[in-house]
């Protein structure tokens, strides 16, 4: 059985990587050019030629791609290989419109599901675990790539996909579960439910793997104290494979990019130009060996920074900060710049959990901001402090931490729809008006 903590490769030393990377890339290119033509076409107008790219360091001369590129070009535009050697699509929900279908041949998921086996050793998982897998299947890039990184790894998978609590919880303790797989906000209900139900002392959960979404470090601390486990970091998107593109070690310290696999570029949005290490800006990726969809200078619209800092882990790659949200997550209220992941920080310091919404309004020409949120079950017990005392509570941390008066509403507990996937945090009504 292989060992999915490869240190030939996941602590090789910088110039050795970026040998490797170069040496990848120059192949990639001159495959692209080759056998793509949207990919031909973009490099015959910015007059490059394969020759160009000679080593990792040319990378800035190529021209970036976009999601619109890939909508406009709906469905084969980017595919790079015949038709016949695709094995798999997956594809993104078109929540930001058309969808983006991804193709994979059977090298390329070989690798994906690597990048999650490398993912679920560094949250300490071994052959003898019990890998519990509540991200969903289909389309979704969720499931089937942690899935996938089990089976590699050879660890007993459960395919359970998202929803149905009643039944998660069964084969959670009936089975074992040692490692969980879902989105936080999933993992912050089903923890919920083990509270509820007196669970806790049935379930053998040692750590669990949370992405797909932004959460803050204090909703983090949340579901370990609830589920009694340490909660990693994984990140991922359909474009560049899935999950597994970078995930967390027990350092939880950031995320570790597989840099053999993906090249990553800090920019600035505005301008395109590449920010050192440290600095935040809009997150690039560039596909070094996928065969069939590979994107050369993918811009995500996620934001974050990287650190090259020594992971005491030992490993090398590169670490992204968690990403605060994609650029069109953040919203414009009142004239102020608004992330939910601020919101849910304050939230989360008064000692509220995951349940949450953000109702965005536009009445009278002016912007309306109200925050909904649950109080606990022991907040609820608490008769000596009134829900109007919480309620400005929560109104004067809003306001130190975004700088404008947000209308809040602390509600009972269980009265907001839970998620079982990716959670709706904010219902902008603004949008509606669009057009
Ligand atoms: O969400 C892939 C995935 C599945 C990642 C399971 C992790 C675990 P998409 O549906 O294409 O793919 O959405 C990708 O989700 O660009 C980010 O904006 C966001 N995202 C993914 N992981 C994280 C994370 C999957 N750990 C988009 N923290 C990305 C914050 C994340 N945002």
């Amino acid at each position: 059985m292989k060992n999915y903590f490869q240190p030939e490769i996941e602590t090789m030393p910088l110039e050795q990587l970026q040998a490797l990377q170069s040496e990848r890339l120059v192949k990639q290119i001159a495959h692209v050019y080759e056998n793509c033509p949207a990919y031909r076409k973009k490099m015959d107008e910015a007059g490059l030629k394969p020759e160009d790219i000679k080593g990792i360091d040319d990378i800035s001369k190529l021209p970036f791609t976009t999601k619109d590129d890939l909508k406009d070009a709906y469905p084969y535009g980017y595919l790079s290989v015949p038709l016949t050697d695709v094995v798999r699509i997956q594809s993104t929900s078109g929540t930001t419109g058309k969808r983006v279908v991804a193709f994979y041949t059977q090298e390329d998921v070989d690798i994906w599901d690597e990048c999650c086996a490398r993912a679920i050793v560094a949250a300490g998982g071994t052959k003898e675990d019990v890998v519990h897998v509540c991200y969903g299947y289909g389309l979704f890039t969720g499931g089937p790539g942690l899935n996938g990184g089990s089976h590699m790894l050879g660890s007993m998978t459960l395919p359970m996909s998202s929803g149905n609590t009643d039944r998660q919880l069964q084969f959670m303790t009936d089975l074992g579960s040692t490692i969980l797989c879902c989105t936080p906000s999933y993992a912050a209900n089903l923890g919920e439910s083990i509270t509820e139900r007196g669970l806790k002392d049935q379930i053998q959960l040692k750590a669990g793997i949370f992405g797909a979404e932004p959460w803050t470090e204090e909703m983090r601390h949340d579901i370990e104290d609830t589920l009694g486990i340490k909660a990693y970091d994984i990140y991922g998107l359909t474009e560049i494979s899935g999950p597994g593109v970078s995930f967390e070690c027990e350092e939880q310290g950031g995320m570790h990019i597989q840099e053999d696999h993906f090249y990553a570029e800090i920019i600035n949005p505005e301008t395109g130009e590449i920010l050192p290490d440290g600095e935040i800006g809009e997150l690039v990726f560039t596909s070094l060996d996928k065969k069939a969809y590979p994107l050369i200078r993918y811009r995500t619209r996620d934001l974050c920074y990287l650190t090259r800092e020594k992971c005491s882990c030992g490993r090398t790659h590169v670490r992204m900060h968690k990403p605060m949200g994609r650029s069109d997550d953040m919203m414009v209220v009142k004239g102020v710049n608004v992330w939910p992941s601020q919101i849910e920080q304050v939230l989360f310091n008064q000692g509220y959990q995951a349940n949450y919404q953000i109702m965005v309004d536009r009445v009278d020409n002016r912007d309306t901001i109200e925050v909904q949120v649950e109080m606990t079950p022991e907040m609820q017990k608490e008769r000596n402090v009134s829900v109007e005392s919480r309620e400005k509570k929560v109104v004067a941390g809003l306001k130190s931490m975004l700088g404008i008066k947000v209308d809040v509403k602390v509600l009972q507990p269980k009265s907001i729809v839970r998620s079982e996937g990716k959670a709706v945090r904010v219902v902008d009504k603004r949008d509606l008006y669009k057009k």
